[in-house]
Parts: structure tokens; sequence; C-alpha cells
């Protein structure tokens, strides 16, 4: 940071319009962003905070799929709730935008245009899965079938979750294509791309330049740039149908890479906000830029967002990413599948405007340099031993005994003793402490220290004891209580980055105008003969039912979605029992249900000895048609039994979870003949 910039820009994540928002969501980069701004703000300077939904892409088009609605309507529906919640949770964006916006698809086709008459990129043929009944290529998440290193048969074509490798669709044995079923096929496809290995040389330039950045986002950016065969070109199309159409020609039917138009979106946000002068904030040399992201974003905002800007050539280049870590919730990975999370809007119905008990409780917990673990334990002993105990408490008493002995008319300091004047110096020092901390993203220990004020004011009380004074020395209580309430005040001016509702309550509570951030350097904000409001409580109790109601909520979420109950293990057996099994892969050629039956379904089998009927106990979780063609394990010499009439001649095996589905278990070669032993 340097002190010849004339203002700041500073973006937030584009979250996905695909869902709702959580703690971690908040935690990650939209409460230390707006930490920042506030603070930006309240010392007057020209600051100016941009973000909104990110549209686009797959994450998309999948949860519409789910919903059973169209793209439009997901995006329609979330960005009107994620908006929602960050309103409500104060978070300050000037411009909350989407890229759904007709001024943005314009901005990101001009870019890419723009880039391309360059001579920028570069066009390439691959082979793209491609779904000849849907008849569409097939993004990475619509492909699934069976990784090749677990050997999870429901792995994604960018990863597998299970083992949580990454993947390229490539490599799935016996690939799916999620929106027909069927077998995709390889087909050439033409797309642009992003020669980011030519552009290696300028990026490690830029990146050199910014050896100050967090020790986390620095090394991320390096081991990109040093792995291996260092960074790959990256296609910045895709064959999709939604999104900002490819402005060329010959590009008919494919759209911009969703992190292609994306964070072009802070641009067009920027313009919405600023139509006049946008882009004295994109670029102008005095201009600072900064985004804050979470972890998983680090890469396109430190290496292609700028290797774009700077082919663009026009615009200035961030100069900070303070990226955090991921945020945990009681020890296991938020997840929006699993409903894992805590989300904004319910806890808005549990914890009516306590808004800032989460703020503090994200704040002094964030994920700055590692994952940290959010527990509703510690958010009630944050409430009740911090922000109750002692910031409240200090507010509390200075107010009601302001009242009480003054009737709220501000006495006025008579003589300071050597104490005082060393509460007033340290009282004057903490808004450059906490600066210092802010500037450096050290929102953790900037709060921290706002915190110390309070614990000052408490001390400061507690030492001096005014309620005990008042019989004996009525002018010292006067002294004392005005020092009191200019530390009231400072922690009004001083608190309200982190804990904006509560500041404002304090500032009304106190009957004074909002102060800014060098006011808090003075000691005597507070005139004498001033009248204060009422006092109400800042902060109240939470009890241990409230909590344990949150912890159960969880509870259910978990046994709703993770019951991994495993079976006891069965006694000893003997290898010659073992051996008088005579198991066999086999492949089944018919499949019919059997009538009146929910579960039952007759299937002929080549066993690779004969032709066989099972009766098997499976259609609940195949569909006859999907698994012609399937092979399986099968018990062929299982004495044959009649079932509904039927004679089942062996018995398939499955796998059963703890859920109770049932899954085949087939040979992972695919082409292993039937009537193989398998021992
Ligand atoms: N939407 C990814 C995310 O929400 C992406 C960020 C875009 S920032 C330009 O994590
Ligand atoms: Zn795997």
């Amino acid at each position: 940071m340097s002190a010849t910039y004339k203002r700041t820009l500073v973006t937030s994540a584009l979250p996905y319009a695909n869902g709702p928002v959580h703690i971690g969501h908040l935690a990650g980069c939209y409460l230390p962003s707006d930490i920042f701004v506030r603070y930006k703000r309240s010392k007057g300077e020209d600051v100016i905070f941009i973000c909104g939904s990110d549209e686009h892409g797959v994450p998309i088009t999948i949860k519409a799929k789910k919903e059973g609605i169209s793209p439009q309507d997901v995006v329609d529906k979330y960005h009107k709730m994620m908006g929602d919640s960050f309103k409500e949770f104060g978070i300050s964006f000037d411009v909350y935008s989407r890229t759904s916006n007709k001024i943005h698809h314009e901005t990101a086709s001009d870019f890419f245009k723009t880039l391309y008459d360059k001579g920028v990129f570069t066009e390439e043929m691959t082979e793209q899965y491609y779904d000849a009944e849907a008849k569409q290529f097939l993004a990475d998440r619509y492909i699934t079938g069976t990784c090749p290193k677990c050997a999870n048969p429901n792995a994604y074509g960018d990863q597998c979750e299970k083992c949580g490798s990454t993947l390229s669709a490539t490599e799935l044995i016996n690939p799916k294509s999620t929106l027909s079923g069927s077998k995709p096929v390889l087909k050439e496809t033409k797309n642009w791309f992003l020669p980011l290995d030519k552009l290696q040389p300028k990026i490690q330039a830029y990146l050199d330049q910014h050896k100050d950045w967090k020790a986390n986002v620095y090394g991320q950016c390096k081991s990109w740039l040093d792995s291996g065969d260092g960074l790959q070109p990256r296609a910045m199309t895709r064959d999709l149908d939604w999104g900002v159409p490819v402005p060329v020609k010959g590009a008919e039917g494919k759209v911009l890479y969703v992190w292609f138009d994306a964070p072009i979106g802070y641009i067009s946000a920027t313009k919405e906000l600023k139509p006049k002068d946008w882009e004295l904030y994109w670029k102008d040399k005095e201009t600072r830029l900064i985004h804050f992201i979470g972890k998983d974003n680090i890469v396109f905002h430190c290496i292609i967002f700028p290797s774009m800007l700077m082919e663009h050539g026009e615009f200035i280049l961030p100069d900070n990413v303070p990226a955090n870590e991921f945020l945990n919730l009681e020890g296991d990975k938020i997840s929006t599948s699993r409903n894992w999370a805590v989300w904004l809007h319910e806890y808005l119905i549990d914890f009516k405007d306590k808004q800032d008990v989460l703020r503090y409780t994200l704040c002094s917990n964030a994920p700055e340099t590692k994952d940290n673990d959010f527990t509703w334990a510690d958010f009630q002993t944050k409430n009740n031993s911090e922000l109750v105990a002692i910031l409240g408490n200090f507010v509390n008493r200075t107010l009601v005994l302001t009242h009480k002995y003054y009737n709220g008319a501000v006495p006025s300091a008579e003589t300071y003793t050597k104490e005082d004047l060393l509460i007033l110096e340290q009282l004057a020092a903490f808004p450059d402490k906490i600066s210092a901390a802010i500037e450096q993203f050290k929102f953790r220990e900037a709060l921290a220290e706002m915190m110390n004020l309070a614990r000052l004011g408490n001390k400061y009380l507690a030492e001096t004891e005014p309620w005990k004074l008042i019989k004996t020395d009525e002018t010292r209580v006067k002294t004392i209580m005005n020092i009191a309430l200019q530390i009231t005040c400072n922690l009004a001016i001083v608190s309200e980055p982190f804990l904006p509702f509560t500041s404002r309550k304090l500032f009304t509570m106190l009957n004074m105008p909002t102060l800014k951030w060098h006011a808090a350097k003075q000691t005597s904000n507070m005139a004498s003969g001033h009248v204060i409001n009422k006092d109400e409580l800042l902060f109240a109790k939470i009890e241990d039912p409230e909590i344990q109601a949150q912890i159960d909520k969880l509870a259910a979420s978990k046994s709703a979605n993770t019951v991994t109950v495993i079976p006891p293990a069965k006694p000893e057996t003997s290898f010659d029992d073992f051996s008088k099994m005579d198991i066999r892969t086999g492949t089944i050629l018919e499949a019919e249900r059997v009538p009146k039956t929910d579960k039952l379904l007759k299937l002929k089998i080549d066993t690779g000895i004969d032709t066989r009927t099972v009766v098997s106990g499976i259609a609940e979780w195949y569909k006859p048609e999907d698994i012609i063609g399937q092979q399986v394990s099968m018990l062929v010499n299982l004495a044959p039994r009649k079932i509904k009439g039927i004679e089942s001649q062996g018995m398939i095996l499955m796998a059963a979870n703890s859920k109770g589905e049932l899954s085949f278990i087939a040979s992972t070669k695919p082409d292993f003949n039937n009537g193989s032993e398998i021992k």
C-alpha cells in the first residue's frame, strides 16, 4: 500500500446465484470486505464497494435441472435472496449487480472482442464429450462415471467427491451423461484459449511485485507457476447454451467461460454504479484495486483475470487479493447439498436482530490464515462472555450511572489524576492500532483491539468504583463518568466497521451524530452538559436451549444425509466353506418387472456356462431398461427356489449401503468374459 492512491475499488467475489448465503460465504469474503470498506468510509477516503450475483456457468444450469425450473428462474430467485441476506447483515455494497444484466453482457462481450481483435487468443480444436441424444456438448459436471482412482461409481467429470481427486472427464470409466443417461461420445469442437503458457513471464513479473500478499495467497500462486509444466492454455469459451454468447463468427452456440465473464462483472457493476466516471476506478493508476475472495478463487483473481486485464491493456491490475481460507461448521466441511450450513435467512428467524453477534463471532474466528471451525458453543461463549460481559456491561454501567447521577447530562471533567491521564492517552491510541491491523487485512486482530477498548473501560470503572465513591467524593465521580462516556463514544466510532448495528444503537443512546474515524483520536467528543438518550440493552444472554436447538437442527441434517452404519463383522469362516460358493461374472440379457410386485425384477442372465432366469429384489434401484447389458456378479450354485411362481436359478450379488440402497458389483474391466470365476 502506498500513499499515492487517491481512491480504492473494493470487490467481493460474485456469488453463484444457485443457493442462499451461508456463514462460510460471510466469513470468507463478505464480512472482511465490508469491515474494510466501512473503515475506509469512516476515514473519509474515496472507496467504492462492488458485488453482484454470478448468474452464468454450469452451477446454475445444474441447479435448474435439479429444481425443474429454467436457469433464468434460478438466478431470479437466488439473486433476490442473496441480495436480501447481504442487506440484512449490513454488508454495505454500493452496488449489488448481476451478470445477466444487459450492461454486463455488453461489457463482457466487448472485452472478449478486444482480446480477439488483438489476436490474444489461440483457436484450438479439442475433443469433448457430446451427448448425442440431448444433442449437446457436456460440461464436466454433466458426466458421471467410475473414478479411476477409487472406483467410486458416482464420480464427476471434474472431480471425485469420494477420494477428492481432480479428474478430467476422459479419465472416467464407463462415462454417462447425466442429461440423457446415455454414453457420451467424443466429438471435435473449436474453442478460444487464453495462452497462459506464453503469458507466464508477464504474470511472474506481476506477482514478483506483490510478495507482500498474504502468505496463503502468494503461496498458492507460486505453486501454480512452479508446478510441473507451469501454466497451461485455458479455454475461454464453452459449448453451453447459458451465458454470454461468444461474439465472433463461427462461435454460434458457444458462450464465454463463466470465469472469463464473472470478473468482468466487477467492471459492469462499476459502470452501473458510476455511469459517468467508472473509468476513473478502473483505468486511473491512482486507483487501488482490491479483490476479497475465498481461497478456491485465488487462481482466477491472481492469474487469469490479471492476464486478461494486461492483454486488454487499458485497465489497472489488482493491487491486493486478501483471500481467506475456509470456514468449517462443527468440524465438518460446509456443504449446500448435505445441508450442512448455517443459512443467513434461517439464522435471522432464530436470532432476530442479532446480526452483530454473528458478525462478531465470524470475524473473531475468521479463517484468515488457515481453515477454521464455527461451533455453536463458541458462538454462545462469544456472545455471553465477550459481547454481553465486556462490551455490553461497560456501556450499560456507564449509561445507567449517567442517568442515575446526572439525569443523563454529561458531567464535566474536573481534575484528572495520573491514572486518568494514562487512560486518556491509551484511549487516543486505539484508532491507530485498529487501523494498522485493518490495513494489513488482519481483521481478527483489529476486532480484538476494539474489544480491548471496552476492556479498558471496564477495568477503569472496576478500579475507580464510582458507585462507591458517589457517597464521599461527588467531584471525583464527575471526572470518572466523563471519561467513561468518552470511552463509550469512541467505542461507537471504532466498533462501526465490525458491529454496525451496535454502533448505530450506541450513537443513538448517546444522542450523538455518527462521528468519523479521526474523532476517535479525541478524548473529548462528549461535551459536558450534553444530554444522552434512554439506555437500552446492547446484547442479551443466549441460553443453552437456544444453542441446543441449533445443534439438534444440524444433527437432523447429518442423520438425514450420512447414515453410515456399518454392520458388525460376521464370525470367521473357513476357506473350504468359502470355496463351495461358485461365483461368476455374468451379463443381464433381459429384464422385466415381476407383475404385482414393487421390488422384483425377472432377469435373464448369461453366466458364461448357460443362460439362467433369476428373480432379484432390485426394482427400487434399477429400471429394467437401464440394466440390459450390465455386468454382474452371481452365485450360480445356489439351490433353485420359486419366487412368485418363477423359478430363480441363482442370486445376483449386490452391495448394500447403510441407507439400504443396492448397487451391482461388476468387474472394473468392462470386457471381462462371462463365466469368469470370482475368488
Ligand atoms: N462465482 C465462485 C464462487 O462463488 C464464483 C466467484 C466469481 S468472482 C468473479 O465461489
Ligand atoms: Zn475417487
